[in-house]
């Protein structure tokens, strides 16, 4: 209402407005202070909106455009700011001004991801794992786009299109989201002998990593290493987490989606929050062309690996992951990494998947982030000084000076802009020859040998949940033709695991199929492709869930929480309700988590200390059984306090199945509880699988 004075006298909705003190001045995106946030400039107390309203208009207008595409792969992922830091130089193999010294350092971005699901899915998808890092060099941007799998479903960028077709939603019905294990995949791959290595590290426990900060990552491609003077050396790279590896099993994973569908988004954030920062080595394997041909694949050919045992890794650096990102939407939804971005001294080889990426990820940006500006949003920008004559575009944010923007040009001084300089990018001189012609190369044509290999390197456990993790995927393909080419294809790969496979399938083992080239079964078993023989040497960075209720023993609680300290683990506190307990000394206990809200999937050890009244009421809660039970099937530790006895009875377990991983806890045993905790699984627990 205005008075004839054309003062205002203040707006009737301020009336039902909760006063809140503080905070800067709210304007308008064009500056604009405005005095009321809630209401819509109303033509009478209850009469119709008025379009003058600019700044309900203007809000609303941004509103509806707050979403960018969402990424076509990789669209749910989770970012974090680290820092590189060089140990070892490589002064001698290459001219990147980042690796002449150790202890340079250099900032870092890193975004893991999941492939398949829509950017709202669940985070433990059996998926491969994307390890994207961004290092902000003093000569530009280096970004390593890597997976936590170190080969890939195809050899030629031209079949990417139809994998992820593949792979995604079916297009019909619209599902299934974020899983492979549907038609379309298989049969896709059924027809694909080279995916069948990726497939192998696919269905092993490597794609349901308990946290991306237990996940090796790779640079899958053989890069170049250039000095100077143009030498070259062959270079794969690596990230080894010093965390160690660990991973989850497969009913565990389904039932985290449903517990916690960002329960590895959490965990990192949590973990560097808290200060348990994750760090990963960089390691290299450099090798010349000599070693290259002395391979019976070819290092061009992204489906193979080349073993650290046959070609052994030179740890070059160390990326410390150590702050969390202030805006998830303007860091990691808008991060933009190219597998074009290399520094000098860095080089890409001829594999063909490589060389239809460097197109894909610069193409992508502009669909995804609107404008070929994307280089200025402050998460891609490059921390050294850029000059160049590229000018306006959408969103353009520089203001250049002066009248050249075109080179060369005659102007003068300040005038006259950057020129080219000879300490530059240096292109690999590579000599080339032959007719431009559609093939697939012979030193391509063998897919099963290292797929053998990899099956062969793992442990019985990890065998079988292989076998398993095959054959579930296929039980979700209804077409049993489609079943029938994946067998006969793992018939090449070993006997055992598609015999195995076509058993848990029921059906006929079909022969197998005629592999492009002879499948080698003489390549040797290569340790270093098993999880589980490169688990943790503490259960430092791991979570216990520490099951109390009203009563438990204040001793043996502290002791815990104390020997937790002691090796760098989490204790989360479960209890009947989220207000938390009272400890045996009359002390208060916060909770932090209500056990309906807290199954023990979501750690990696539990200790069930109840009261003995706590445990006759936990004895009758399904979630409290549960708790119990899928620790036991999931192979976890389960520290038992000396009242524990009637939940586990009730879990039905009995006193012959609590093993030595079950340990009796007393407040003296509290360190050696976390010692014993280091395996992480008790795998030879008599489960039924
Ligand atoms: Fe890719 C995203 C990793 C093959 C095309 N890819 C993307 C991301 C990762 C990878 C980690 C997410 C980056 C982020 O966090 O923003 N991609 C790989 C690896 C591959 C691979 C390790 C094989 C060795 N990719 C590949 C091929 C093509 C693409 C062959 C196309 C020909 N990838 C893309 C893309 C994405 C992408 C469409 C989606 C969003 C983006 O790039 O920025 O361009």
């Amino acid at each position: 209402m205005v008075p004839k004075d054309g003062t205002t006298t203040g707006n009737a909705g301020e009336l039902h407005q909760h006063p809140v003190d503080g905070g800067a001045a709210m304007t308008t995106a064009q500056g604009i202070p405005i005095r009321d946030n809630q209401n819509t400039l109303r033509a009478g107390d209850r009469g119709p909106a008025m379009l003058q309203d600019f700044a309900m208009r203007e809000k609303i207008f941004h509103f509806d455009h707050e979403r960018i595409p969402e990424r076509v792969v990789h669209a749910r992922g989770y970012g974090a700011h680290g820092t590189f830091e060089v140990t070892d130089a490589l002064a001698d193999v290459t001219m990147a001004e980042l690796f002449q010294q150790a202890g340079t350092t250099v900032p870092a971005f890193v975004r893991f991801s999941t492939v398949a699901g829509s950017k709202g899915s669940f985070d433990l998808a059996r998926d491969v794992r994307g390890f994207a890092v961004k290092l902000y060099t003093s000569q530009g941007n280096w970004d390593l786009v890597g997976n936590n799998i170190p080969v890939f479903f195809i050899q030629d960028a031209i079949k990417f299109p139809d994998l992820v077709h593949a792979v995604k939603e079916e297009p019909d019905t619209g599902f299934p989201q974020a899983q492979s294990a549907h038609d379309n995949f298989w049969d896709f791959v059924s027809f694909m002998p080279e995916s069948t290595h990726m497939t192998l590290w696919q269905m092993s426990d490597r794609a349901i990593p308990r946290s991306f900060r237990f996940m090796e990552g790779f640079g899958v491609h053989t890069f170049r290493f250039l000095t100077a003077e143009g030498k070259s050396t062959f270079v794969k790279f690596h990230w080894k987490p010093k965390q160690g590896l660990q991973s989850v099993v497969w009913n565990e994973a389904v039932k985290i989606n449903g517990a916690d569908p960002d329960f590895h988004r959490r965990d990192l954030n949590e973990a560097i929050v808290s200060g348990d920062l994750p760090q990963w080595d960089l390691a290299v394997q450099l090798f010349d062309d000599e070693v290259a041909d002395s391979f019976e694949f070819d290092i061009l050919d992204p489906t193979k690996i080349i073993p650290e045992e046959v070609v052994p890794l030179r740890v070059v650096g160390t990326l410390t992951l150590d702050r969390v990102v202030d805006n998830d939407f303007a860091e990691t939804e808008q991060v933009a990494f190219c597998t074009q971005n290399v520094v000098p001294g860095i080089d890409f080889t001829n594999d063909p998947l490589l060389q239809g990426r460097n197109f894909s990820y610069l193409d992508t940006q502009l669909s995804r982030l609107g404008s070929t500006n994307f280089t200025k949003l402050p998460i891609n920008a490059p921390k050294c000084p850029v000059a160049h004559f590229q000018r306006d575009g959408h969103m353009q944010t520089d203001v250049p000076k002066g009248p050249a923007n075109y080179e060369p040009n005659g102007h003068q001084g300040a005038d006259r802009g950057p020129r080219p300089q000879q300490a530059s990018f240096l292109d690999f001189a590579a000599p080339v020859q032959g007719d431009t012609r559609r093939i697939r190369p012979e030193s391509f044509a063998d897919h099963y040998s290292q797929a053998r290999q990899f099956f062969i390197s793992q442990t019985p456990v990890e065998q079988l949940h292989i076998v398993d993790a095959y054959t579930f995927e296929l039980s979700k393909v209804k077409n049993p033709v489609i079943r029938e080419r994946v067998v006969a294809n793992l018939g090449n790969v070993h006997e055992d695991l598609a015999r195995l496979v076509a058993d848990g399938l029921g059906m006929p083992l079909p022969d197998a199929s005629e592999p492009f080239a002879p499948v080698r079964d003489d390549l040797a078993e290569s340790p270093s492709l098993s999880i589980l023989r490169k688990g943790p040497d503490s259960f430092a960075g791991r979570k216990l869930g520490l099951l109390v209720t009203d009563g438990s023993d204040a001793d043996i609680v502290s002791a815990i929480q104390d020997a937790a300290a002691k090796v760098g683990a989490t204790v989360k506190i479960v209890a009947p309700v989220i207000g938390g307990v009272k400890l045996s000394d009359g002390s208060r206990l916060a909770a932090d988590e209500m056990i309906k809200g807290a199954p023990s999937v979501l750690f990696d050890a539990v200790a069930i200390l109840p009261s003995s009244d706590g445990a006759a009421e936990l004895a009758k809660d399904p979630a409290a059984k549960d708790f119990v039970n899928d620790a036991y099937n999931h192979y976890k530790f389960i520290g038992l306090g000396a009242e524990a006895m009637p939940v586990v009875e009730a879990a039905g377990l009995t006193q012959d199945d609590l093993d030595e991983a079950c340990p009796s806890l007393s407040a003296a045993d509290a360190d050696a509880f976390f010692a014993a905790l280091t395996p992480l699984r008790k795998w030879d627990r008599p489960v039924a699988r």
